[in-house]
């Protein structure tokens, strides 16, 4: 008799195939060990470049019929993975990606911590389609009383309510912080009530996700204004681990107004929860490039290339943790 199929009963139809999950690591182990080999060359345009060109090609292998909505940019500014570019093989489910084959150049350049490949799958018409301005941001992990950090509320009150709902002194969080002259007030005012602060170069996407570990990571809350794209991810990313995001796009020109509202963004005041900027069924991949905080860099060894990745899944909100070691070295060549 056949073994009984345990994940007969698992929801498949209305949302998106589960192997898609698996293929996903694929799309963002290869980006990775493309950008991982520019690693500390100082060069982000090459590593960037590298990085799409590797994503692009293994996106066009899924059996999906895929619409770049978070991509490299505009149409006229990017030759590959540009915001609408068809990818997949067009046969399968319609979907909508978001994608940063190379979030971090600056810091893959440098060889810092937490560069990462990323990629996110949504039903179509799931992602918010966000202009490339910059997003207020704040983020927690989850566990914590819906509510505990807003956006309309000053960080010394975001911190202090989230230390009561963790239940322990304001000097024992951590805030993430990206570290630009925009954010002097905000680090003063953080500083201010007594909890550290982790300044990034770069890299927002893994500062939000870094706050669903606080034990592991040392972050227990995302604070500031970055990239809007890299804001979607971050959501996409924390729809599947649950956690806190709000989100605020910084329309402060009546051409970024324009801009957004051409892209179908009504309210340029609107707060964005993270359930707003990535709804349904999503699935989220990122591949370390660098080490970091959650996920190690990648490792060129003699005989095989290793990498580590983190995918995950809305509607089941598996999180798994993926080492490869890929001793077909041509498959990561530059022709293949
Ligand atoms: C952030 C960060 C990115 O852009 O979103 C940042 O996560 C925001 O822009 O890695 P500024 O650099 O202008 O502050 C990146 O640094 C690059 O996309």
């Amino acid at each position: 008799m056949d073994a009984p199929n345990r994940f007969a009963d698992m929801p498949i139809s209305g949302g998106l195939d589960r192997i898609l999950t698996i293929e996903l690591v694929r799309v963002t182990e290869r980006a990775a060990v493309a950008a991982a080999r520019l690693r500390g060359r100082g060069d982000e345009m090459a590593a960037d470049q590298a990085a799409v060109d590797a994503m692009r090609s293994e996106l066009n292998r899924l059996p999906i019929r895929g619409t770049v909505v978070i991509g490299e940019g505009e149409r006229d500014e990017a030759p590959m993975l540009y915001i609408g570019e068809e990818v997949g093989t067009g046969e399968g489910p319609a979907v909508d990606i978001a994608l940063d084959p190379l979030e971090g150049t600056t810091i893959c350049a440098k060889n810092l911590p937490n560069a990462l490949a990323v990629v996110a799958i949504a039903e179509k018409g799931s992602l918010l389609n966000a202009p490339d301005v910059y997003m207020d941001k704040i983020a927690i992990g989850p566990g914590y009383p819906a509510g505990t950090v807003d956006l309309d509320l000053s960080p010394a009150e975001n911190i202090e309510r989230l230390a009561k709902a963790k239940g322990v002194l304001v000097d024992e969080i951590t805030a993430c912080i990206l570290d630009r002259p925009r954010h002097e007030k905000l680090i003063e005012a953080v500083r201010a009530t007594g909890a550290a602060i982790r300044l990034i170069g770069d890299g927002d996407v893994a500062g939000v996700i870094h706050t669903t570990d606080p034990a592991e990571t040392g972050i227990d809350i995302y604070i500031g204004s970055g990239g809007a794209p890299e804001g979607v991810l971050a959501a996409a990313a924390l729809r599947c681990i649950g956690g806190q995001m709000q989100g605020r796009l910084i329309l402060d020109t009546p051409e970024k107004v324009a801009r957004a509202a051409r892209m179908g963004i009504e309210d340029p005041s609107r707060v964005y929860q993270a359930e707003d900027m990535a709804k349904g069924d999503v699935l989220f991949a990122a591949t370390g490039v660098t080490d970091g905080n959650m996920l190690a860099g990648v490792k060129f060894g003699k005989d095989s290339i290793r990498t580590h990745t983190i995918v995950l899944r809305s509607s089941t909100r598996t999180v798994r943790e993926i080492k490869a070691r890929h001793q077909d070295m041509d498959k990561f060549g530059p022709e293949s």
